[in-house]
């Protein structure tokens, strides 16, 4: 019944998300703000600079726009440092089985991911040149809960919303694909914003409902 599947990165194909942490964490460190898993949870789908607004919530005190500017790109370099030791290895058998197993049913494939280092992360997995389509941070004026992500993947894969399944770990991304006319499959902890037409309770069941 679906022509194409759109996946988000972090927190779906793979766990970029405890690199995230990781590196939010050391920079609220150095500027003395609280900040936990609760809190992180809120960045998944959330772009660079609004991840920072919602870390900056427990700062006392204000910064420049120079300030907010150096401080999101010495975390992005802590981040992509800590990206560097990624490999194929990372990338789980299920995750790959099952996307091979689509794509053999005929599905056109996509990302559909807020990160402006997705490709990146795709060429560290071994998964360069696998996806019909990349949308990413770097082709997005606006970040989810906004579907412009979304909606360029249809555009790259030549399809309608309609004909798309996106697949999402964070809220910020099943409202963005809500918005944008496709329908959801939500995994991990998105399964419990009761938002999607599908839960996963495991990447491969993914193949339940494309059958
Ligand atoms: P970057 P996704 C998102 O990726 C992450 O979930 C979010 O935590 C991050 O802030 C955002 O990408 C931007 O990433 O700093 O690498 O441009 O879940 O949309 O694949
Ligand atoms: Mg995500």
């Amino acid at each position: 019944k679906y022509k194409g599947i759109i996946f988000d990165l972090d927190g779906v194909i793979c766990h970029t998300d405890k690199y995230h942490y990781l590196a939010w964490k050391q920079l609220a460190d150095k500027l003395g703000i609280y900040f936990d898993e609760k809190i992180n949870n809120r960045l998944r789908g959330v772009s660079r600079m609004d991840s920072l607004e919602i870390i900056l919530e427990n700062y006392n005190g204000s910064l420049t726009a120079t300030e907010k500017e150096n401080y999101s790109e010495e975390k992005n370099n802590i981040y992509k440092r800590l990206l560097e030791d990624m490999s194929p290895s990372d990338l789980s058998k299920e995750v790959k089985d099952t996307l091979d197993q689509l794509k053999e049913d005929g599905l056109k494939l996509a990302i559909g991911s807020s990160s402006k280092n997705a490709r990146y992360i795709l060429e560290q997995l071994g998964l360069e040149g696998y996806f019909d389509a990349i949308s990413d941070g770097n082709n997005i004026e606006k970040s989810k809960p906004d579907p412009e992500v979304f909606l360029k993947a249809c555009e790259y894969l030549g399809l309608s919303p309609k004909e798309c399944l996106v697949v999402e770990d964070a809220k910020s991304g099943l409202e963005a694909a809500i918005e944008g006319g496709m329908d959801q499959a939500a995994i991990g902890d998105a399964v419990y914003t009761q938002l999607a037409t599908y839960d996963l309770a495991t990447f491969s069941d993914l193949l339940k409902c494309i059958r």
